[in-house]
C-alpha cells in the first residue's frame, strides 16, 4: 500500500487514517510541480493528491480512498458499524469534501479566479460561504468529540481542513467546538504520527 502525497495537503487526511488503521504502508512525498509531471498524470490525470496504489488496485479522489480504507480494514471502525451510520459518516464525509474543501481551494487559489482588483470581495464572500459550513459542523460537534459520535474517516479530513485556516491565518474563535476538536485531536496518537511523517511535526 502506498500513498502519495503533498505535505499538508487533504492528502493528510489519508496518512492520518493509513496510521489509524495500523497497518505497515509506504508514503510518497511529491512536490508540487511534480504533481503535473507525466509520470504522475499517469497515475492521476487529476495532477493531484491524494494517490493510493494497493497491489493491482490505484485509486484517487479523497474520499473514495477513505472509504475503502475503511472498509477493508473494518476492524477499524471507521466508517459506522450499521447502515445509518455509514450514512451520517458520509454526509459529513460528503460536506467535508464538496464544500469544506472546495471553499478553501478559493482561498488557497483565489488567482485562478479574479484579479488583485477584485480579491478583498472574493475573499469576503468566501468567507461569508465557509462561515456557513463550519456554523452547522460547529453544532453537530456540540456535546460530541467526533462528529457522529465515534471516531471516524470524515473527522480525518475536517481535522485536516481546519487545520488549513491557521496557514490562512482565518479566525476560527467564533467556532468554540471546532476549536475544541482541532485541538483534541491534535493530541491523537495517529494524527501526530502522520504529521510527523510528513515532516509537519
Ligand atoms: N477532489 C479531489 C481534490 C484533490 C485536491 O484538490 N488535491 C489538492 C491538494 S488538497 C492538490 O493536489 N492540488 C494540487 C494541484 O491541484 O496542483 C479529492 O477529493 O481527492
Amino acid at each position: 500500500m502506498k500513498l502519495y502525497y503533498l505535505q499538508g495537503a487533504c492528502s493528510l487526511a489519508v496518512h492520518i487514517v493509513l496510521e489509524w488503521t495500523g497497518h505497515p504502508y509506504e508514503s510518497q512525498s511529491m512536490a508540487r510541480d511534480e504533481l503535473k509531471s507525466p509520470e504522475f498524470l499517469g497515475l492521476n490525470p487529476s495532477g493531484s493528491v491524494p494517490v493510493l496504489r494497493d497491489e493491482n488496485v490505484l485509486l484517487t479522489q479523497s474520499t473514495a480512498i477513505l472509504q475503502y480504507l475503511a472498509e477493508k480494514y473494518p476492524e477499524s471502525h471507521l466508517l459506522g458499524s450499521d447502515l445509518i451510520a455509514r450514512a451520517e459518516t458520509r454526509r459529513w464525509l460528503g460536506l467535508v469534501n464538496s464544500d469544506v474543501h472546495r471553499v478553501f481551494g478559493l482561498f488557497f487559489a483565489w488567482p485562478k479566479y479574479v484579479g488583485e482588483n477584485c480579491k478583498e470581495e472574493f475573499l469576503q464572500n468566501a468567507r461569508h460561504q465557509l462561515d456557513g459550513y463550519l456554523s452547522i459542523l460547529n453544532e453537530q460537534l456540540k456535546g460530541k468529540d467526533y462528529l457522529t459520535g465515534t471516531r471516524s474517516i470524515a473527522d480525518a479530513y475536517l481535522w485536516v481542513t481546519l487545520n488549513w485556516t491557521f496557514f490562512l491565518q482565518l479566525d476560527l474563535s467564533a467556532y468554540p467546538e471546532l476549536v475544541r476538536f482541532h485541538q483534541n485531536l491534535a493530541q491523537d496518537a495517529g494524527v501526530q504520527a502522520a504529521l510527523k511523517q510528513e515532516g509537519l511535526a
